[in-house]
């Protein structure tokens, strides 16, 4: 893969910060786990068959934003004059939602200098691939990091002007703080007039119902709860413990005050679970009761004014934003002041 950042190691997540981080969560009351357990190899493929379920509006409805303004966006975030842009993603994954910014770059500029940031070696890999082969104008340079606890590795290309992506909601799995501590690392690797893109999933208002938004994360197919479950199923794997996935089930509620979706994996018995002695600790049994539940993620909801606010805690003002005509997503591009 062409200019990895020179790392001691691959970064790819270790079963020690998997034990250190299931140790800390399930002995917590309430017991929670970090949303980033959900992305071993099933559950990345898993969260690929959520974006296309019916119910999950989010992917589809950002794509079609940036189908419908790609070329103003990219013009925008060029502040409209010969400024050259490159691109650096945030938790880029695969990439495969970042084709269509891409090619309005090449329409602009003719060719890109693209740099995705992701924890895992993996995931940039094939992300490399994928952009190499179908958009032959675009330079990839795979970035490993883990952008929510490290400074961004980023190259400061000279006479080019950053368009940091930020898409997909992936904003919503942080607390109001986190989320600001996040955009705030983003913003330090920046210089004045560069731009941030944030994605940002909308709450529940006249054209979107909380039952709406409910189904996104409890579909019919079952696939989001199969989703929630296969964490367990990595604890099992991973560290040895003894999860009987039978004993759990996928749980996705509304939460008015916090303006967030929870999703918990509730106990329906008494029973125990045991977690091998490992380097982050000795051994563990856990004692579940009938109703008891892990909190394993907040998908939180914005407001065009908690966007604004977000963004302005981490010193960014809004340039421009858009919506579908359903008024579902949110995207907004922010200039870093
Ligand atoms: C990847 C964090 C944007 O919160 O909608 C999808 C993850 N969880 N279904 C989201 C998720 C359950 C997703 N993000």
């Amino acid at each position: 893969m062409p200019f990895l950042a020179a790392s001691p190691e691959t970064l790819d997540i270790t079963s020690n910060a998997i034990a250190a981080e299931a140790r800390k969560g399930l002995t917590a009351h309430p017991r929670s786990l970090s949303p980033w357990l959900f992305y071993d190899e099933a559950g990345s493929r898993l969260f690929e068959q959520i974006t296309e379920l019916p119910e999950y509006y989010l992917t589809r409805t950002e794509r079609g934003i940036f189908a419908a303004h790609a070329d103003e966006i990219l013009e925008q975030a060029a502040n409209g004059d010969k400024q050259t842009l490159t691109l650096i993603e945030l938790g880029a994954g695969t990439a495969t939602k970042t084709g269509i910014l891409l090619a309005a770059a090449l329409r602009r500029q003719g060719s890109v200098v693209y740099q995705p940031v992701d924890v895992s070696e993996t995931a940039l890999a094939v992300a490399s691939e994928n952009i190499q082969a179908n958009f032959p104008g675009v330079t990839v340079r795979c970035q490993v990091a883990d952008y929510t606890r490290d400074p961004l590795p980023l190259d400061r290309l000279p006479g080019l002007r950053t368009l940091a992506l930020y898409i997909g909601s992936s904003i919503g799995n942080f607390s109001p703080a986190d989320a600001t501590s996040l955009l705030r690392n983003v913003r330090s690797q920046l210089l004045p007039g560069d731009k941030l893109l944030l994605g940002t999933d909308l709450g529940p208002s006249a054209n979107k119902s909380e039952a709406t938004l409910l189904a996104a994360y409890d579909d019919a197919a079952g696939t989001t709860a199969a989703f929630n479950l296969n964490v367990l199923h990595r604890l099992n794997r991973d560290l040895g413990a003894d999860f009987d996935l039978d004993s759990f089930s996928h749980k996705a509620l509304w939460n008015p005050v916090h303006s967030r979706i929870e999703m918990h994996l509730e106990s329906h018995t008494h029973h125990r679970v045991h977690i091998p002695a490992n380097a982050a600790g000795p051994a563990l049994t856990l004692a579940f009761s009938p109703g008891e539940s892990i909190h394993t993620e907040n998908s939180y909801k914005f407001t065009p004014a908690r966007i604004a606010a977000l963004l302005q805690s981490a010193n960014f003002n809004i340039a421009k934003s858009w919506q579908d005509t359903n008024h579902l997503f949110a995207v907004t591009l922010a200039t870093a002041v």
